[in-house]
């Protein structure tokens, strides 16, 4: 049987998306590496992300890079919080996943799972593909 979800049923089922995730390959087995992508939330309420965590890595931060006064510095963001419609967008030179200690020796291709906490206890996953960066 098929039941049909009330709309509010809907709303608070709806879940933010990662896409395009991606680790950027550090030659020389450095045990820090940065991920990329976007998280949208195509939801009617905003969404907040406190943790990330995979399998693969010891640990797994979110860090925004800043420049000031021609410094790049980075900072641990402790919490990511989402407007409805709106998305987060982690890329080289602002907010990035810090990924530490490696559990194994990622290839370029090799594809690994993250798990993103929300504020209201739900997990999302997302893909991230490893790249080796282009120059
Ligand atoms: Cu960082």
């Amino acid at each position: 049987m098929v039941l049909l979800l009330p709309l509010a049923a809907c709303a608070r089922e709806c879940a933010p998306q990662i896409r395009d995730g991606w680790i950027r390959l550090v030659p020389g087995g450095m045990s820090m590496q940065a991920g990329f992508g976007r998280i949208d939330n195509r939801c009617p309420m905003p969404a907040t992300i406190v943790s990330a965590s995979s399998p693969a890595y010891a640990s797994v931060e979110l860090h925004e890079s800043k420049t000031i006064g021609g410094v790049s510095r980075m900072r641990a963001v402790p919490e990511l919080r989402i407007a409805p419609d709106g998305a987060a967008v982690l890329q080289p030179g602002g907010l990035h996943l810090m990924l530490m200690q490696p559990r194994a020796t990622l290839k370029a291709g090799s594809r690994l799972v993250i798990e993103f906490k929300l504020k209201d206890g739900r997990a999302l996953l997302g893909e991230f593909e490893v790249r080796r960066p282009a120059n």
